[in-house]
């Protein structure tokens, strides 16, 4: 009955708690000029299903997708590509390297109007969709279905009730 009991049980039922996140990019400021989108990025854990929001007027900047070599020398894309809605969604769909640029003008080369962001991967169920809403109870397909259906099992009360059983040393 000490911490360790807890820390353990939280482990176990964390995967389920956890939902994909929107992540605005640039926070408040948006998707603008000299603003340092390196220094926004740190320290963020970017998951397999989260999502990228570009805010910023409509018609003063877009967004492109870019490669490395894209993002390194701001080579813009056919205009075709761009995203131009002013609120820009894009999922995180697959673990990696992103590079995101905004193609208006001289933007990316001359005021570092540019994104770069290294996608974890989903651990440690890779096959869960995102979904709105993920309830406990439903099944899902896992790898290890051990681990699974004791996730499957568990009911946000009886998380709660063990929890306390645990913490309290009955
Ligand atoms: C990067 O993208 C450009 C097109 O924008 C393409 O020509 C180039 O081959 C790509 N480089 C790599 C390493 O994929
Ligand atoms: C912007 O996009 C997000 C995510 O797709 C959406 O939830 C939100 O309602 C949109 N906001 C506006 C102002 O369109
Ligand atoms: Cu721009």
């Amino acid at each position: 009955m000490s911490f360790r009991h807890v820390f353990i049980i939280l482990a176990i039922i964390s995967p389920v708690m956890v939902s994909a996140k929107d992540f605005i990019v640039g926070d408040e400021k948006g998707w603008t000029l000299s603003f340092d989108y390196q220094a926004w990025a740190q320290g963020k854990d970017f998951r397999v299903g989260d999502r990228l929001v570009f805010k910023y007027p409509v018609g003063v900047h877009n967004v492109f997708k870019v490669n490395g070599t894209g993002f390194q020398n701001c080579i813009k894309p056919p205009l075709s590509e761009a995203l131009t809605s002013g609120n820009d969604t894009i999922v995180l769909a697959t673990p990696g390297r992103k590079w995101y640029i905004c193609g208006v003008g001289r933007h990316c080369a001359a005021a570092s109007m540019k994104l770069f962001i290294n996608v974890n991967a989903d651990s440690p169920a890779p096959t869960m969709t995102p979904s709105p809403s993920p309830s406990p109870s439903q099944s899902m397909p896992y790898a290890n279905s051990a681990y699974g259906s004791i996730r499957n099992v568990l009911h946000p009360a009886m998380v709660v009730l063990v929890a306390l059983v645990s913490i309290f040393g009955a």
